[in-house]
């Protein structure tokens, strides 16, 4: 069974209120002031069971021009227009305007209601019928069925229930979402009950139990009670059903009009790109214009800023920067409407393309080029992967399949299978444990050639080490220390360029796999030279001043001297700990008369006593205290170094 939404659109007066209560049975006005006034003020829902058993939900609109914010909230989501038009006056202003809406909204399935058929001749229903055919040539509502009816008499209601029952098999199963997203369009405090709220499922599902985020705003959660649908409870709504949901922990205080609930804490945002196109309207915004801005039930002031164009004219598109003056919940795709900022004319509207864009302070041809190509990809679905490949280009880096496919309100799997299905080469994927990881292809090529400059310039620097950096070294330098899939995807590559033999392994780390290290005769003199000063420094520390200077005078300059030091180390000849080189010598004698001592005292030593022992310094005792821990031979309790497992066994060889 499909979930779908019925909604009215219409002039004031020409029956659209009474035409569902024709159909259903149920007053849509029930407001006081609604009854007084006799007009529509508030959104009406009511339900309609076809005879096929099939259940559509009805929003019924206000008609009248002051409401037209009303009435954008009620058409948001909605499937089906039901375009009232009374027969003994025809076209109106909010005919026109809200048929604007309801096309600029995406809505595409509809149906002309002609109604108060009693009130006139065939004669005048005919003339009637033809001039609505003339409006509507041009419009996405050109191939409309037009029926006439009387909401009054009955006449005509069974034509029009047979041509909703025909339409809906036409109309696409909405895209499927992973997370679940509707407007508040009523708010009532239901005595003994709590809050209840109404909505038309924008996205998703939900069910009883689960915790929605009151958004915009931090750590509001509610939770989900009760569902009823077309008045009855039910477990679970789905995209497209109408939705009354009681909740739990909603304060009033936390609810403002234009709220979303979501399961999923998306973003607020009060800057996106978007589409704008102008209705057929006298008039024309020039490069930054003030407006009102509306989609779904949430509404605020806006400046636009015009990018591909100076002027907007009468029925153009441009490309937009819009600057909200309030945050709002929105999404790529999401659609809305444009009010001049005196709030007495409808503008216009379009398409959000990003809500996460830079502020485009210059109008560059490569900007416009690019957001050309989001618009395109936004509005043509056919073509998402072109709108993956543009958000990864945007990322610069790579990045989780579920990451875009929340950027581009999809699910993760429709995005690796879009990548899987649609892939031209330019992006690259792989899995790592159960996610998907992209990459811009291009971008992953710019990685694979940074892993060679920079084990290049390491070996350049330091010719005689083997060794390169490790991949916790690469994560650093990438800045994906805390980015998952920027270190599993350095995991990857650096696998990827060991199987193809640009690098190779060295202990823990990577080097170039064509680096050799030659010890030259001059180098190895060096080296002999620093290993014995190190050596004759016994159980004082180096004092690396000293070094340095010794060194100048054999015309080794401080770079050198890190990497001769360096290399010792690597060669296990020095013992590096803590920005200090001892000599393995130092550190063995050092090890073997602490051992000695502790062979016999159960209770251990102090470091005073060891201090002694040695005839040290504190600072000494410091580091090499330091590697003999950190190599497992002793260990500290409270003062008392003690031996260890390793250290025990190591004494009864002394
Ligand atoms: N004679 C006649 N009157 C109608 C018909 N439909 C609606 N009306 C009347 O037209 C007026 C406006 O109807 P309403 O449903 O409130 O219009 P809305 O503003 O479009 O919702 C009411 O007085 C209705 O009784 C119809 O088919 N025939
Ligand atoms: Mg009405």
């Amino acid at each position: 069974m499909k979930h779908l939404i019925l909604g009215t659109a219409g002039h004031v007066d020409h029956g659209k209120t009474a035409l569902i209560k024709a159909l259903t049975d149920i007053d849509c006005d029930t407001h006081k002031e609604e009854k007084e006034r006799g007009i529509t003020i508030n959104l009406g829902f009511s339900h309609l069971t076809l005879p096929s058993g099939e259940a559509v939900g009805i929003v019924d609109v206000p008609g009248h021009k002051d409401f037209i914010k009303t009435m954008v909230a009620g058409a948001f989501g909605i499937d089906i227009v039901l375009l009232v038009v009374a027969a003994d006056s025809g076209v109106m202003p909010q005919t026109a305007e809200h048929l604007q809406i309801i096309d600029m909204l995406g809505v595409k399935h509809g149906i002309v209601v002609l109604n108060k058929i009693d009130l006139v001749d065939d004669e005048m229903a005919e003339l009637a019928e033809m001039e609505i055919a003339e409006f509507l040539e041009g419009t996405s509502f050109e191939n409309a069925p037009i029926v006439g009816v009387s909401s009054v008499t009955g006449e005509g209601l069974d034509k029009l229930i047979e041509k909703i029952t025909e339409i809906i098999p036409k109309i696409e199963e909405r895209k499927s979402t992973d997370y679940f997203r509707m407007y508040i369009d009523r708010i009532f405090n239901v005595k003994g009950i709590g809050f209840v709220v109404t909505g038309s499922v924008l996205e998703g599902e939900l069910k009883t139990g689960k915790e929605l985020f009151l958004l915009p705003g931090k750590n509001k959660k509610v939770k989900v009670r009760n569902i009823e649908r077309h008045g009855e409870p039910t477990e679970k709504v789905f995209s497209g059903d109408r939705a009354a949901i009681n909740l739990a922990g909603l304060k009033s205080e936390d609810y403002k009009r234009g709220m979303v609930l979501c399961d999923k804490q998306i973003e607020e945002t009060t800057m996106i790109d978007a589409t704008y196109t102008l209705f057929d309207i006298n008039y024309e915004p020039g490069i930054w214009s003030k407006v009102l801005f509306y989609s779904g039930t949430f509404e605020c002031g806006a400046k636009i800023h015009l990018l591909d164009k100076d002027v907007l004219k009468a029925g153009e598109t441009a490309i937009v920067q819009i600057h909200l003056e309030k945050p709002a919940i929105l999404v790529n795709g999401d659609r809305f409407i444009i009010r001049n900022s005196s709030n007495d004319m409808t503008l216009g509207g379009g398409v959000v393309i990003d809500t996460t864009p830079l502020h485009h302070r210059k109008r560059t041809p490569v900007l416009i080029e690019n957001l050309k190509n989001l618009v395109e990809a936004t509005i043509n679905s056919d073509n998402l992967f072109n709108l993956i490949k543009i958000e990864l280009k945007k990322e610069n880096a790579p990045v989780f399949a579920q990451f875009i496919a929340g950027k581009l309100n999809k699910t993760g799997d429709e995005i690796v299978d879009e990548c899987k299905n649609n892939n031209d080469g330019s992006v690259y994927l792989f899995q790592h444990s159960e996610k998907t990881i992209l990459i811009d292809k291009d971008i992953h090529k710019e990685y694979h050639q940074k892993v060679l400059n920079i084990l290049k310039e390491e070996h350049q620097k330091y010719p005689i080490l083997e060794e390169g950096f490790d991949t916790k070294e690469f994560y650093g330098k990438f800045g994906f220390t805390k980015n998952d899939a920027g270190k599993s995807y350095v995991d990857m590559l650096m696998e990827q360029m060991l199987e193809d033999g640009l690098v190779k392994r060295v202990g823990n780390s990577f080097a170039l796999s064509d680096h050799t290290v030659t010890i030259d005769n001059k180098t190895q003199e060096q080296l002999d030279w620093l290993e014995s000063v190190l050596e004759e420094t016994g159980i004082d520390l180096p004092d690396f001043e000293k070094i340095e200077n010794m060194a100048l005078h054999r015309k080794i300059k401080k770079e050198r001297l890190k990497m001769l030091l360096k290399y010792l180390a690597r060669q296990n000849k020095l013992v590096f700990y803590q920005g200090e080189y001892l000599h393995k010598n130092v550190v063995d004698r050092s090890r073997k008369i602490l051992l000695s001592d502790l062979k016999n005292k159960e209770l251990g030593i102090n470091e005073k006593e060891f201090r002694l022992l040695l005839n040290t310094t504190k600072k000494f005792i410091q580091v090499i205290l330091g590697i003999l821990i950190e190599e497992g031979t002793v260990y500290k309790k409270t003062f008392y170094i003690l031996l260890t497992d390793k250290g025990k066994k190591m004494t009864s060889e002394i």
